[in-house]
This record gives C-alpha cells, structure tokens and sequence, in this order.
C-alpha cells in the first residue's frame, strides 16, 4: 500500500511550498496527505479499478494531485517534488520536524545564522544566538533544545499505529508465497509498544528462497540491508527496518517468544529456566541434563514448562508479570470485542470531515451499542471549536437522528475546553443537558507544576465532567506531558469519580500502560476511546486496547465495555 509513502511527500512539498511563500497550495497538500492516511483501500487498487477518474472521487484530492499519485504509483516519484527538493539544504525537512518550528521559523534561521540543519541549529541555540532574533521569544532557545531532544529520541523509532498497518500488509503479501505456513510479527510491535525501532517478522517455511525473494524485492522497499537464507533485514520506503527470520515449524513457539521479548522479560525467563535445569534459546527449551528439546513447538507449552501462566506479550515488559504467572494470579486482559461503543468523536460540526449519520453508521458497522458525538468548543479556535448556542442545536439533531437510526443509540457529548483557571469553556447549564461531558486541556501547556495540579483537579471537580480527556497531554516525539502531581490527580479523580480517558490517537497514547497500571492503584476506572475525526479512524480502538492491555485492564476496568445503561449509571 502506498498510502502512506505518497502522504509524506505530500507533506513534504507542503513544508517546501509553504517556504517559498507559496499561497493555498500547502494547506490543499497537507489536506490531501491526511485523506490517504486515512484511507483504508489501498491508493494503487482504485487507481488500477477506477483510473483517474476513481482518484479525482476522494476527498480532497483534484486533477493536479491525481496525476501526481499516478507518477509515483508508476515511476516510484513525483517529478515536481524532486525539482523542489534540489531548491533546499538537505536538512531542512528534519528542521521541520522539531516541535515548533515550522516552515517560516526554519527559513528565517536559514537566513539569518545559515542553521541548514539539526546539529547547526543545537550550536546555534547553545550559543544564544536564536534570542537575539525577533519574532522567536524568551523561551525559545530552550524549548528548541528539548524539541532536539525528544527528537532524538524517536528518530529511528516510528508510531505503533503507523508500523503496525505496514506490518500486517507485507504479511498479507508474504501468505500468498507457496509453501509459506506461519508468519508472525513479533517484537516491540507485538508487545505493541508506543513506538517501534524496527518490525520483526517470523516465518516456516519449507523453501526459504522465494520467501527472501519476494520480501527484499517489494516495491515498498527502499534498501536492503542483508539477503541471506535464514535472515534478511530490509529499510521500507517509509522509513522504518523489517527483519525477516525464516525457522523450522518445531522451533516456531521458541522463536516467537525469544523474538517478542523484551529483552529484560526474556532475561529473567532464561534466569528460571537454568533454575530449573533447563536451557532456554530461540530453538527451544532444553533438558540440561540431556539436552534433549522438551517444549519449543508452541509459547504457550514454554511457560507451561517453567512453571507459569501464558503471559500476553503486551505484558512482558518485566515489570511483574513473571511472579504473578508463577502465583497464577495474571488478570484476564481485555479485548477489542468487549467494547460496546466509543466515547470521543469530532465531526464536520467542529473540526471532523464526517456528518454525525455517518460517523454512527460506522459505529454500528463495527457492532457498538452506542457512540457519543464530542465536538472542541469555543476557545479552541483552530479547531473549530462550538459555543453553548451551536451545542444546543446539535443535542436537537441527534435528539432527532436517533429516532431516524436503529440499532445503534448515539450520545449527546462535547469535548469541553480545561481553561487556564481550571474552569470549563461552557457554561454548566448547557453541559448539564449532554449525556458526556470530556474535559481536556488544549492550552497553557507548560504551566507550574501546582498550578496544572490545581487547574486539573478543579475541573475533574465540576459535576458535569465524567471523564479527564488525553490525562497528561503529551505528544510523542513532540510535546512533553503537562507537569502535574500523578497521586493528587489519580485521588481526585478517585473521589470527584472521574474516568480517566485512554486515547487511541497513534500520537497520543495516552494514558499509556505505565501510568494506566498505576491508575489502577487507585481503583481508578477508564474510557478507551478514539478521538476519531473520520470513520476510517474508528479503528484506533486496538490501538487503546494495547495500553489498556499493557496496564493490566480487565474488562471491568473499562467504562465503555457496559452495556448502555450500566454505563449511564456508573458515570456521573
Ligand atoms: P525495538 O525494535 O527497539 O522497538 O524493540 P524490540 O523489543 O523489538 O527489540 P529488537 O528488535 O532489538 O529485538 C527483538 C527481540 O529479540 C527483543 O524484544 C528480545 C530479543 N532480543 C534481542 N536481543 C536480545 C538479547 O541480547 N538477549 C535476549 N534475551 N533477547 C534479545
Ligand atoms: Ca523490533
Ligand atoms: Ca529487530
Ligand atoms: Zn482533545
């Protein structure tokens, strides 16, 4: 699928365009890449089924950028970015990429200290040269230096909702080769980990050529790194590496457990294992005494072996899932099927691209008992965001709707601004007539530890307010989480009885597996839920699963799995 590799050109010419002072045409670019990332089909599939005519059909997509998804479905690139790209330094699209700084703030350091790139711009900014710029504020500098830093650190690392789709597509490619049996990923991705340094696949098969084959030719790959009959790596178009290990059916549970890691997990296995005069490896677990194999076909009969529960992967980051499996005490994580509906959703009303009949349409399709309709409000102005009257209208339209719809009952909701006092965006008269009301902070971000405190915890305290939206704020690989006091805010949600949201949002995360299991030292209770801006979107629920998995979530830890009426009872 090369959804994805044509959306980050897009962005990409939007990034150049936009400094070279172009009009429009960067926002129309940045609009056609959020289309294909959200789109589901495949780009080159309609194009083979429909032609042009078929492209020029989605949304935000016209003549001018049809023919450009064509060049690079047939040619692998698109004439006019290369042009544009010769026009800039070669560092400028990872400058880009540093929280706060866009394309203007990045052409104006060009201009006025020569920064062409990351490293000048670290000198630059440690050398106090960015203040004496207009236009870049007191705090610049050292907000450049953490964005450095953070980019640092998910450089080489790409979005569990990114790498995931791309996983399971060449999986689907590679389950067409004759003679394949099983293919697994395995890994941080498995474990679904927030971000992913690289995918490994696992595969039997008899005949391990065709296989390497297949996979290093893909058109999505962009390098190979190694070609060999047991193992070759790979680097995709879009950037991320996939290692393929092709093994023996018998080995296959071995592996997989030895390749899903974590490492620290893996360690304190093979610890017990020699305990118990054993040998663990990637081939198997072996007798010490010996050597004969007595369990490697299956995960399942490795633990079993070793005296313990299976452990689900997204729990083996060791942090005390191996003693509870040993107590057999390991909780019944749960999963997607339990959710019976989705709490926070954006339509065309504030800043969606789906009507409100829609987006519950697609609620129904994935089988969930209700939705809830959670616009931004007023003060989130690039959002859109709705006042009291705009809301009142909207509770009439859906008041109405689901007279119109069966089999799915949507929710009257809004996604309520958190003030920089702590008080709500809304007024309490109109709040008090939604079915859910979410309260988030969008704004003032870098406030003092015990001012966030204070302002979280007031809202949590209106009576209004069900549920904490995105608890900490943070943005991966962008925006650090918001100071504040964990225990204080997880006691107040305890005693103002707030849930706490799990956002679905790749970016988001957000509470994530640490901090969900440590919400639930406070008999805390949570939402999973998407903050979907278009159908496609609905389907980040596995994504919130994940961490609500990675926290040790049983079903009765999430609201959303109640069916409609225990949910309406347990919430406010
Ligand atoms: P990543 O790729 O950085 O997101 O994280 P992982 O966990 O996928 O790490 P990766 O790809 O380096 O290796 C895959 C798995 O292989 C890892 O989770 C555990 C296992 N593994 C790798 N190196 C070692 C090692 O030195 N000792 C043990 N016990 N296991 C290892
Ligand atoms: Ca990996
Ligand atoms: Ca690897
Ligand atoms: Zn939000």
């Amino acid at each position: 699928m090369k959804n994805q590799e044509i959306a980050q050109i897009f962005y990409a010419i939007a990034d150049i365009l936009e400094i070279q002072n172009v009009q429009w045409k960067p926002v129309a670019y940045r609009k056609a890449a959020r289309a294909l990332e959200a789109l589901s089909e495949p780009i080159e599939d309609i194009y083979t089924e429909k032609g042009i005519k078929g492209l020029e059909k989605l949304p935000a997509i016209g003549k001018n950028l049809a023919e450009k998804i064509i060049q690079y479905i047939e040619t692998g690139k698109i004439k006019s970015y290369e042009k544009l790209k010769k026009k800039l330094p070669k560092g400028f699209p990872e400058l880009m990429e540093i929280q706060g700084l866009g394309p203007k703030k990045v052409k104006k350091l060009y201009k006025k200290l020569g920064i062409k790139n990351i490293k000048d711009l670290e000198k630059a900014a440690k050398k106090h040269k960015i203040k004496e710029l207009e236009t870049f504020k007191e705090k610049s500098e050292e907000n450049i230096l953490k964005g450095i830093e953070l980019h640092k650190e998910k450089q080489d690392r790409m979005l569990l909702g990114k790498a995931l789709p791309q996983a399971r597509e060449i999986i689907n490619e590679l389950k067409t080769i004759k003679g394949v049996q099983r293919i697994e990923y395995a890994g941080s991705l498995r474990r679904m980990k927030e971000t992913i340094g690289d995918i490994d696949l696992l595969v039997t098969t008899k005949n391990a050529k065709p296989v390497m084959n297949y996979f290093t030719s893909m058109d999505s790959v962009k390098r190979i790194l190694a070609k060999g009959e047991t193992k070759s790596a790979i680097i995709l178009k879009t950037g991320i590496q996939v290692d393929l290990r092709v093994l023996k059916p018998d080995e296959f549970g071995a592996a997989l457990q030895y390749f899903t890691g974590s490492k620290d997990h893996n360690i304190k296995l093979r610890n017990i294992a020699i305990k118990k005069g054993y040998k663990l490896s990637e081939y198997g677990l072996f007798s010490k005494k010996n050597n004969r194999k007595v369990a490697g076909k299956t995960e399942n009969e490795i633990y079993r072996k070793l005296g313990m529960q299976y452990i689900e992967p997204e729990m083996r980051e060791n942090t005390g899932e191996i003693e509870a499996a040993i107590k057999k005490k390991l909780p019944k994580l749960v999963t997607l099927k339990d959710i019976k509906g989705d709490l926070h959703m954006h339509t065309k009303a504030s800043d969606g691209t789906t009507t409100i009949q829609e987006i519950a349409k697609a609620c129904k399709q994935r089988n969930y008992e209700y939705c809830c309709i959670t616009e931004h409000t007023k003060s989130l102005k690039i959002a859109n965001g709705i006042n009291e009257k705009k809301l009142e209208k909207q509770i009439k339209e859906i008041k109405k709707l689901n007279k119109k719809i069966n089999g799915i009952k949507i929710l009257t909701g809004i996604e309520v601004d958190i003030l920089k006092d702590g008080s709500l965006d809304l007024n309490d008269k109109t709040l008090k007539k939604l079915d859910i009301v979410i309260a988030s902070v969008h704004s003032n971000f870098k406030m003092e530890k015990k001012e966030m405190t204070k302002r979280l915890i007031k809202a949590m305290s209106n009576e209004n307010v069900d549920i904490l939206g995105h608890p900490t704020g943070r943005m991966i690989g962008m925006r650090e989480a918001y100071k504040f006091d964990i225990d204080q805010i997880f006691q107040a949600a305890k005693d103002t009885n707030t849930a706490l949201e799990i956002n679905s949002q790749p970016k988001r995360m957000d509470l994530n597996g640490y901090m969900i299991k440590k919400a639930k030292e406070y008999k805390l209770k949570f939402v999973i839920s998407t903050d979907a801006h278009n159908i496609s979107r609905l389907s980040y629920m596995e994504l919130g699963i994940a961490m609500a998995r990675k926290g040790w979530c049983q079903k009765k830890d999430i609201l959303n799995t109640l069916p409609l009426k225990k949910l309406m009872k347990q919430l406010k």
